[in-house]
């Protein structure tokens, strides 16, 4: 493979490159170098590169047509892709050529970069998962595609107004996105509602015809996933929702302008917003039929191509695999079903096993509450056949596999069917998906053990080869390569050009981990990250804080399991404490948080208010001369991840062992040098394996020790009574000390933590977590063995590569070739 950090792939000189971009300014945009905008420079800018891109994508595509490969097929409700330009140029092997020839026209990239609105198709971790494999997918030279919902508007913006989240609507395609192209030609007609009618066919066989009430059309946008050294271009496909017939020119001639749009406005509201994860509630008819939407419209189109190549389905499962990324896709099981059978005349059982060998099942999270169920009325409703599908899976798989087990026992049926028969009637998603799937993996190692146990321990037992493991990854290229350049340029140096492709090859580093010149290097950088994310702090929320302040960073959703609260607690006693002792001995301590908290979720905008008014306090109180700052950085997404990552000290990864699946945070921070606090939960545990216990800090309880005191039955008030410190912080809320004439505005928060029983263990985790910042305060004081840690951290996260995640999943799951782009 070509290895763009040696030689541009493309051989466009700087001068070439600017000659493109202004062409691309003058004809592509219209407008000229004296007038144009720094949003036209950066379009011209991408116009330049996509000319590039879409050679490479059309050369991907056809190689794949002609050898026909086998390719994974990746269904997500979520895509986060942040911003591409810079993204797309480093794995181009472009951007430095890029950035000469911007300057040679007064220009700075990294300026032109932030014009860009962040894709923001996603909540959180799940999301931007899908966005790392993607990349990987790419640079492996996979053949695959990302499917998915092309949202008009993506994640709320956030604003903070008076310490409070408030969510505005985000429009990162408004005024138009260079990476997306319409394809037209390849649109889907998804039927919705109506009714199935039973006939009797003339060779007496029973066939099932559903009469839809609705069509809603589904048209694709492609973005170009561009592998590192852009051998590989795959597409991600992203479908939008228009109404099929969408202008009554009969109502509207007879004046019904309003009537004539109805249907128009109600069939684009499929592919409108984009819901936040908890928000389980609201718009649930639409949330189902989003997800219909996108699965069916995705399957459509593998058919298609599949059948471009083949006339039979007798090679569909040996073509086609399907991932199911959370439960959020699971409706294309009976889709697909409907299809085979309805559609193209398959019998059940050759259906079934064609769905049995395609699919397969990730699981993110084991709270109960984010395991999708849907009433059955709904279902009926807005989708008749299925429904019927469904029952039918049911019933094969009560009868054949369940009690075949175990024999006449009503309890374990009850419990394994994918019907829950409380009222009102539920389909339970993830057993679909554990039933149909050759394979159901979780997203650590601790995770699913936990999956197979905990979660599924009957599924396991029927089918122990099922379930499997694949530990998360982060791609290099984005969270070092593209968002510390630095870094990356140090890394380069001292240990070669291969790292992007191979992260192991960081192992190197730890050669010099005690080196004082290197350690002076890598910590300079740091600093230099630090100084940098002064000022956009400074920017954007007018905190003054210093670089030289230990940068401590909690950067996720906001949710209890996280416990963004117990962060918030430690930061009230250390407050307390500096006021009862204004000599108390710690190093100045910047705590930064970056976080979104689903609409509907109280508490967790609570925590976000509770922050903001602590901070506002803390910030300015005079008597504890800077030693304590608090920062809530407002809208956090990929691209301010990109700037907070690479300026972090210690990365918070404090969730209560047990739920925290994965995390994926934790390791772009490792990556970056960051030391971690974290619980021995998700893979806070590999990460102390990779990095060695003694490189990062561990506190709290274990799984099992969760568990264990949670049997035991935990009272938060026992800790609340005999921590005089928790004592003193949690009565603090009650007064106005935070929120000046408005006593009892933060008392939501230490509700939580003892009238409703604090599930998440934050109390019971609370002295340990304290005694850890403790050892972070003075390891942060021997400079030199700071600079180790932090060095060891960054060169032992090779696991952490996404593309072994990808690997993994090609070897245990997926089973493909790479495939060769001439
Ligand atoms: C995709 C390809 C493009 C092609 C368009 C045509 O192909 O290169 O030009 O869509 O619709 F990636 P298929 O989805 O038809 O495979
Ligand atoms: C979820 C889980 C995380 C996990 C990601 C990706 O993400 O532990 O790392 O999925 O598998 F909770 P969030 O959206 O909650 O961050």
């Amino acid at each position: 493979m070509v290895n763009p950090m040696e030689k541009p792939l493309f051989e466009l000189d700087k001068d070439e490159f600017k000659q493109e971009i202004v062409h691309h300014l003058r004809t592509t945009l219209g407008t000229s170098e004296k007038k144009a905008s720094k949003q036209a420079w950066w379009m011209a800018t991408c116009a330049t590169i996509n000319q590039m891109l879409f050679e490479r994508l059309t050369s991907t595509q056809q190689t794949h047509l002609q050898k026909d490969t086998r390719a994974v097929h990746y269904f997500s409700a979520e895509f986060l892709m942040g911003r591409l330009t810079a993204n797309n140029l480093h794995n181009l092997g472009l951007y430095k050529t890029c950035e000469e020839a911007l300057k040679d026209l007064n220009l700075e990239l990294a300026d032109l970069c932030e014009q860009e609105p962040d894709m923001a198709l996603g909540n959180g971790g799940l999301g931007r998962l899908a966005a790392c494999f993607i990349d990987s997918l790419a640079t492996l030279g996979y053949p695959a595609l990302g499917y998915g919902l092309h949202y008009e508007h993506g994640l709320f913006r956030q604003e903070i107004r008076d310490g409070r989240q408030v969510e505005r609507p985000d429009s990162w395609r408004e005024y138009g996105n260079p990476w997306e192209i319409c394809r037209p030609e390849s649109v889907q007609e998804i039927p919705l509602y109506g009714y199935v009618e039973t006939v009797f066919g003339e060779d007496c066989q029973v066939r099932k015809v559903w009469h839809p009430g609705r069509i809603i059309k589904g048209v694709p946008w492609d973005i170009p996933i561009v592998g590192f050294g852009a051998q590989t271009v795959n597409i991600l496909r992203l479908w939008e929702s228009r109404a099929s017939n969408f202008f009554d020119w009969d109502v509207f001639n007879h004046g019904g302008y309003v009537d004539s749009q109805k249907e128009k406005a109600e069939a684009e509201t499929i592919s409108k917003v984009l819901y936040p994860n908890d928000e389980t509630e609201a718009g649930k008819e639409l949330r189902l039929v989003q997800q219909y939407f996108f699965c069916a419209c995705s399957l459509k189109d593998i058919m298609r191509r599949y059948k471009r190549t083949h006339t039979d389905f007798k090679e569909f499962a040996a073509q086609i695999a399907v991932q199911l990324n959370d439960t959020h896709p699971t409706i294309a099981i009976p889709e697909l079903m409907r299809e085979l059978i309805d559609e193209e005349g398959l019998e059940w059982t050759e259906a079934w096993n064609i769905c049995k060998q395609v699919f397969s099942y990730t699981n993110h999270t084991l709270l109960p509450e984010a395991l999708e169920t849907w009433p059955v009325y709904l279902f009926e409703r807005v989708l008749p056949r299925h429904l019927e599908i469904i029952y039918e899976i049911n019933a094969y798989f009560l009868k054949n596999e369940v009690d075949a087990k175990w024999p006449a026992n009503n309890e374990i049926k009850r419990k394994l069917s994918i019907i829950d028969e409380s009222n009102p009637r539920r389909v339970r998603m993830a057993n679909l998906c554990v039933i149909t799937s050759h394979k159901v993996n979780g997203v650590a190692e601790i995770h699913s053990k936990l999956v197979k146990e905990d979660l599924f321990p009957e599924f396991n037992q029927l089918w122990p080869d099922k379930f499997c493991n694949v530990t998360n990854g982060v791609t290099p290229r984005r969270w070092l390569l593209s968002c510390n350049q630095e870094l990356a340029d140090l890394f380069t140096e001292t240990v070669g050009t291969e790292w992007p492709l191979n992260l192991d090859a960081l192992r190197e580093l730890a050669k010099y981990a005690d080196d004082p010149v290197f350690q002076k290097k890598f910590m300079d950088i740091k600093l230099h990250n630090k100084e940098k994310l002064v000022k956009v702090i400074k920017a954007e929320t007018g905190i003054d804080v210093s670089a030289d302040a230990i940068f401590d960073i909690q950067i996720k959703r906001l949710h209890e399991y996280k416990r963004q609260q117990l962060n918030l607690l430690h930061i009230l006693v250390l407050y307390r404490r500096l006021l009862l002792n204004p000599e108390y001995d710690i190093h100045p301590r910047v705590f930064i948080f970056g976080s979104k908290a689903a609409p509907g979720y109280r508490v967790a905008k609570d925590i976000i208010y509770a922050i903001n008014k602590v901070g506002e306090r803390i910030n300015d109180d005079p008597r504890i001369k800077g030693k304590l700052k608090v920062v809530f950085m407002p809208n956090y997404r990929v691209s301010l991840a990109e700037k907070l990552i690479p300026a972090a000290d210690v990365s918070e990864q404090i969730s209560t062992a047990g739920y925290e699946a994965s995390g994926t945070g934790n390791m772009k921070l490792a990556m970056n040098g960051a030391i971690t606090i974290g619980t021995l939960d998700g893979a806070n545990i590999e990460i102390a394996e990779e990095v060695g216990e003694d490189n990062c800090v561990i506190f709290g309880l274990t799984v099992e020790e969760v568990k264990e005191l949670k049997a035991r039955g935990y009272s938060p008030w026992d800790y609340y009574y005999a921590n005089a410190e928790i004592k003193s912080a949690l009565d603090w809320l009650d007064t106005d000390y935070f929120t000046p004439g408005r006593p009892g505005e933060l008392q939501s928060i230490k509700k939580s933590l003892l009238d409703y029983g604090d599930t998440y263990l934050t109390l019971a985790d609370f002295a340990s977590y304290d005694e850890a910042h403790q050892r972070i305060n003075s390891l942060y004081r021997d400079k030199a063995r700071w600079a180790k840690m932090a060095i060891i951290n960054a060169a032992s996260v090779g696991k952490f590569n996404s593309d072994r995640s990808i690997q993994d999943y090609v070897r245990q799951i997926w089973h493909l070739d790479k495939c060769d782009i001439s």
